[in-house]
């Protein structure tokens, strides 16, 4: 199976099952928890890290590569979870946070102890440049007392890599060996268009100088090493890149098959439509007519050049994708279901994130007290600093913090959630005695309509293989496109809104059949009208 049919279920370890009674999701719960997801029907589980890490940034600053966080379990623990995966026909992807490495990794602790060798897997310039974590604050910190500074582009307990030293990337690649050999199927590289910084680095004052490191022209060249060295050999390993602040252009060559880079690529574009002014830590609505503007370029221009896109809603660094597109108070099911057909039936491999299959909503949190994240206590202060109230700045954290989708698993509405049987690492979200999977199973919808996605996937190939064009696309409300595969068509309409509009339905599709629809017995006639939220999908 291609990774054009599969669909790929992300897991945060730390929020999924607890199996230990410590309030810390573990490998264990995992594994006890594969045939919940082999009943919903994915290929393949994604892990954010698990190897061992001070947790500044939950894993993403990793101290060990090729180790198991106690916290998480053992390599044992992670041996039999990928033995059962495969067992019920799943398979592991990894999380590989290759651009920085926690200030606690024993390169970094040499090199600040001044192995020369070590201070070369590093950015340690004499003077820094101008730009700007994305945590806030300069991303350069005195390296020492060497008067030099290094680099971190995240928190400064995330010192940058130096791939133009061939060593690094042979410790990265023997990273990956390492994983590949015990069964690892899949890769999903973190900030992974970062690591090719230009020999003299320059300052940079537009965008907090994100032009001057992000999609440099060697960073083509590295994941093309990285490809031939490692998981090029094994087709059936399967890649993904997440981009930041990246163009089409660069992920078509990012995902050309004739490239030899990677197969796919997450951008976050479509999730920015409620950016203020381009700035994540505002509140406004959704702009519409931005985000099919953005899945209409991206569709098209991948399609027409063969590039290929990871087509995801949620993951642990957004609020959920409910709450910011739908009514949830009113129609949540009907929202969640839209959703996910907009992404299912389109052209790309679909992520789901743990507990999107149920509908899982933001928790809804009371103070400040309640959120962990690094990214969001950075951002209350600086919103406090720029002279917000602390209601405010409370307000915006509480809509856009990554702790909105990190909370744990809401398995059945028990103390806590089933997810443990202490009080978790995270609080708990308000509505998990109303939305939680064994209400779900019981007497839900959501979850068998992502059941029927995945299997639509695989039954119908104009899904899998058919190109994209736009529909309606300067419809105010439908999100609309066509698939096509030799003389068939898929014609996907999807309502953004609460209230009810009418389109002209093309003749061809007047006779077509429909695959799936989150409303009961919709007649396909001329003057077609789609109720709030409502997606159907007509094939023919
Ligand atoms: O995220 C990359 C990234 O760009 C994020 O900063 C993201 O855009 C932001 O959080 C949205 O507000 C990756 C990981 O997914 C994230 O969890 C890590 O914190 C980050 O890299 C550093 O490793
Ligand atoms: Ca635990």
């Amino acid at each position: 199976m291609s990774f054009k049919e599969k669909v790929i279920y992300q897991i945060y370890p730390k929020s999924f099952l607890d199996t230990n009674q410590d309030g810390v999701g573990d490998l264990a719960g995992i594994k006890q928890k594969l045939p919940y997801l082999k009943r919903l029907g994915i290929d393949m589980i994604w892990l954010s890290p698990i190897y061992v890490s001070p947790q500044r940034d939950n894993g993403y600053d990793v101290a060990d590569y090729t180790a198991i966080n106690p916290l998480f379990g053992t390599m044992d623990d992670f041996d039999e979870l990928i033995t059962a995966a495969k067992e019920l026909g799943m398979e592991i992807m990894l999380d590989m946070v290759f651009n920085h490495v926690s200030t606690e990794h024993e390169w970094f602790q040499k090199a600040l102890a001044g192995e020369q060798k070590y201070q070369d897997y590093f950015i340690l310039r004499n003077e820094p440049t101008d730009w700007v974590s994305k945590f806030g604050g300069n991303a350069w910190a005195p390296f020492g007392d060497s008067g030099k500074y290094y680099l971190h582009l995240f928190d400064v307990t995330q010192a940058d890599l130096n791939w133009r030293n061939p060593a690094v990337r042979e410790e990265l690649f023997k990273v990956l060996r390492f994983w590949l050999a015990k069964g690892v199927k899949g890769f999903r590289f973190d900030v992974i268009n970062l690591i090719g910084k230009d020999e003299i680095l320059a300052d940079c004052a537009e965008n907090d100088g994100k032009p001057a490191y992000t999609d440099r022209p060697i960073n083509h060249e590295f994941i093309q090493m990285m490809n031939k060295a490692t998981y090029g050999a094994d087709p059936e390993v399967v890649t993904v890149g997440e981009m930041s602040f990246t163009t089409v252009e660069n992920c078509i060559l990012y995902t050309r098959p004739d490239r030899e880079e990677l197969d796919m690529t997450f951008n976050f574009h479509h999730l920015k439509v409620d950016y203020e002014d381009g700035k994540k830590w505002t509140q406004m609505p959704f702009d519409f007519a931005k985000l099919k503007e953005l899945f209409h370029t991206w569709g098209t221009q991948m399609s027409a050049e063969q590039g290929w896109n990871a087509l995801f809603w949620n993951n642990h660094d957004q609020p959920r994708a409910l709450n910011r597109f739908v009514d949830v108070d009113n129609y949540r099911v009907a929202g969640a279901k839209m959703l996910a057909s907009a992404i299912h039936l389109n052209r790309g491999t679909p992520y789901i994130y743990m507990g999107e299959e149920i509908g899982m909503l933001d928790p809804d949190f009371e103070s400040m007290e309640q959120y962990v994240d690094v990214e969001s206590l950075n951002a209350y202060q600086a919103l406090l600093a720029e002279g917000k109230t602390e209601q405010e700045a409370f307000e915006i954290v509480k809509t856009k913090s990554r702790d909105n989708s990190r909370i744990p698993i809401q398995w059945d509405s028990g103390e806590f959630s089933g997810f443990s049987k202490v009080t978790p690492w995270l609080s708990l979200g308000k509505s998990a005695k109303e939305i939680n999977v064994a209400k779900e199973l019981q007497e839900g919808s959501i979850f068998s309509y992502y059941q029927k996605l995945i299997r639509l996937r695989k039954e119908y190939p104009i899904i899998a293989q058919g190109s994209y064009e736009a529909f309606l696309a300067e419809d105010p409300q439908i999100y609309g496109y066509i698939r096509r595969l030799e003389e068939q068509s898929l014609l996907v309409l999807n309502n953004f809104y609460p209230q009810e509009t009418t389109i002209e339905l093309p003749e061809e599709f007047l006779t077509g059949e429909i695959l799936i629809n989150n409303y009961p017995n919709e007649k396909l006639i001329e003057k077609l009208t789609l109720k709030p939220y409502q997606t159907v999908a007509i094939y023919r």
